[in-house]
């Protein structure tokens, strides 16, 4: 038996990848029976059926580190957050969210501003300073700038790393820089009809060179925290996760409670006022989504 990952699940066929050749495989119907579908990401045990055409059978799925529901994929290692510092505007609590998904999710994040080539240093740099500040690791990118390029490349190397942002941010552009042989469709849909052929497209890892894999998505506009509890919202913010414990009180929220230590650090502007405000924001939402 064979180990590999599954990297592309097409109508019944897994494409499964040993890091040798690429298997188009059935599913074993015991697995089926256990209700247990392969999904995109997957590590298999594989049989070989034929070794010359390349076909073979899952036999069985290994343990999943997560599983993520937009894109359909499991056992992610990392998110490539990526906003462009302008065309389209960067929507910095929307941004938030994003980071706060891929926090729950237990994912390595990486925040990639692109497009710098359209500003001054001087009108982006208070963003990633915001992020920087935060705890985050930020790179800066164009699709020209080798050393950016260069710098996504090794942060790569070796992970399943999923593509995320906006509409029109450059992700698809990125990718095709990270490897020639990456012919991912670009250009910034705009109509209706484009995006719809769009988000039908296959979840798939495109496997890297340098070892690993990526996954692009198309863009999101809107994204919905899912959370029930108020109170795991402040560990997806590392700034804040940093200080719990400190307050007085133990089930504090960070909100108007006497002798915060979080508000504290806000005042003293070791803690971004945009991202404390976005915190508020989807704390509030938490809770009017537990109303329904
Ligand atoms: N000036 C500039 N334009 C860029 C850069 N990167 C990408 N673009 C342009 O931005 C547009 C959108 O790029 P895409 O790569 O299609 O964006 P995307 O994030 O994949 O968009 P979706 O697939 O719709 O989510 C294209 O016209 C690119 O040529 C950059 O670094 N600088
Ligand atoms: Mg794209
Ligand atoms: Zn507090």
């Amino acid at each position: 038996m064979k180990e590999g990952r599954i990297i592309k699940g097409i109508g019944g066929f897994y494409y499964v990848d040993d890091s040798i050749n690429i298997y188009e495989c059935k599913a074993r119907g015991i697995l089926r029976k256990n209700n247990e579908t392969p999904m995109v990401g997957d590590k298999v045990h594989f049989s070989i059926l034929n070794q010359e055409e390349k076909l073979g059978m899952v036999e069985e799925i290994l343990q999943r580190k997560n599983e993520l529901i937009r894109p359909p994929v499991v056992n992610v290692d990392q998110a490539v957050v990526v906003f462009a510092i302008t065309q389209p505007e960067p929507n910095l609590s929307l941004l938030n969210r994003f980071l706060v998904l891929a926090e729950g999710q237990m994912l390595d994040i990486i925040i990639c501003f692109n497009k710098i080539d359209l500003q001054q240093q001087k009108d982006y740099m208070w963003m990633v300073d915001i992020y920087e500040k935060a705890g985050y690791k930020v790179l800066l990118a164009t699709k020209e700038n080798s050393d950016g390029i260069e710098k996504l490349k090794r942060a790569l190397c070796g992970k399943v790393s999923v593509f995320a942002g906006p509409s029109g941010v450059g992700k698809s552009t990125l990718l095709n820089q990270v490897q020639s042989n990456i012919h991912l469709q670009t250009g910034g849909l705009s109509t209706k009809n484009e995006r719809g052929k769009h988000t039908t497209r296959h979840v798939e890892l495109i496997p890297l060179n340098q070892r690993g894999w990526v996954v692009d998505t198309p863009g999101f506009s809107s994204l919905k925290i899912d959370f029930t509890e108020e109170a795991e919202l402040q560990y997806c913010f590392p700034e804040l996760r940093s200080l719990a414990g400190n307050c007085r009180f133990s089930s504090c929220l960070h909100e108007n409670e006497p002798s915060c230590s979080v508000k504290k650090a806000v005042e003293d502007n070791l803690i971004a006022k945009e991202r404390y405000e976005s915190y508020l924001q989807l704390l509030e939402e938490i809770r009017s989504n537990r109303r329904y």
